[in-house]
C-alpha cells in the first residue's frame, strides 16, 4: 500500500533466475502483490521467484505481451507496476515512480529510458532504433511520446477494461501505450529512470523485433 493505493508489480520472465532474484530481493514493503509471468522459462527462474515470496503464474504460450495479458488477468490491485526481470529497470526507483504518478494527476506513466546515462545499457544501435519508433509513434499517433519500447510504467487497473490488446509479443508495450493515450479519459506522463545493463541473456532480437514493433505502429493505426 501506498499513500492508499495498493500494489500490484508484474514482472514477465523468460530465463531471468539471475535478474528476478536481485529484483525480488529489492522489491519494497509496500508492494502489496508481485506477479512473475513465466513462459516456460528452463532454468530456475519459477523457484527462485516462488520462493522470494512472488505469485508465479505459468503462461503456455511464449511472448512478452502473452505474459503481461496473463498476468493482468490475475493482478487484484489499484495500480499496477510493470517491469523486466533482467534487472535493467530500477526497482529502487518505485517510490520515486508512485510520487510522480500521484503528484502528476495521471492514470499511466511511462518510465523513460532516455537519455541513456549508462553507455553499456543500451548499444547505439538500440538507441538509434528507439529513436526511430518513438517518432513514428509520435507522427502517427499525434503525441510526444519518448520511450515508446520502455517496459516500465505505473497505471490504474482500472484503465484496461477500456484497453484493446492484442500483440502477444514485444510490440505489447508500444501498444499499451497507444491505447492509454488514444483514450480521452486516460491522463498519460512519462519522466525519465535511469536504465542498467541487464544480467543474463537478451531475449530481443533487434532487427526483427524492431521491424515489427514498426509495422505494427502503422497497422494499427491505420487497419484497426
Ligand atoms: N514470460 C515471458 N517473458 C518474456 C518473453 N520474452 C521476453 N520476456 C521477458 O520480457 C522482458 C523483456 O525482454 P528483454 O530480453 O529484456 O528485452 P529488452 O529489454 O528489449 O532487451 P535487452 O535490452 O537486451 O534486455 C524480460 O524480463 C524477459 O525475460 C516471453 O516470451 N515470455
Ligand atoms: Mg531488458
Amino acid at each position: 500500500m501506498y499513500k492508499g493505493q495498493s500494489l500490484t508489480v508484474i514482472i514477465p520472465c523468460l530465463n531471468e533466475e539471475q535478474g528476478i532474484e536481485r529484483i525480488l530481493r529489492a522489491m519494497p514493503e509496500f508492494v502489496d502483490e508481485v506477479i512473475v509471468v513465466d513462459n516456460a522459462s528452463t532454468d530456475r527462474t519459477s523457484e527462485v521467484a516462488a520462493a522470494l515470496g512472488a505469485k508465479v503464474i505459468r503462461e503456455d504460450v511464449r511472448g512478452y505481451g502473452r505474459a503481461y495479458k496473463r498476468g493482468f488477468l490475475v493482478a487484484t490491485k489499484d495500480l499496477i507496476v510493470t517491469l523486466d526481470g533482467d534487472q535493467s529497470y530500477p526497482v529502487d526507483a518505485l517510490s520515486y515512480l508512485l510520487e510522480a504518478f500521484l503528484h502528476l494527476n495521471v492514470d499511466f506513466l511511462n518510465a523513460s529510458r532516455f537519455p541513456v546515462r549508462d553507455p553499456r545499457a543500451m548499444s547505439r544501435r538500440s538507441r538509434f532504433g528507439n529513436l526511430v519508433l518513438a517518432l513514428a509513434m509520435s507522427m502517427l499517433y499525434f503525441r510526444w511520446v519518448r520511450d515508446s519500447q520502455s517496459g516500465m510504467w505505473v497505471f490504474r487497473r482500472a484503465i484496461l477494461k477500456d484497453m484493446k490488446l492484442e500483440s502477444d509479443g514485444m510490440a505489447f508495450s508500444e501498444e499499451i501505450k497507444i491505447e492509454a493515450i488514444r483514450n480521452p479519459a486516460v491522463r498519460f506522463g512519462e519522466i525519465s529512470i535511469l536504465y542498467s545493463s541487464r544480467l543474463g541473456e537478451s531475449k530481443l532480437n533487434p532487427w526483427r523485433d524492431g521491424i515489427q514493433n514498426l509495422w505494427f505502429l502503422v497497422r494499427k493505426r491505420f487497419l484497426r
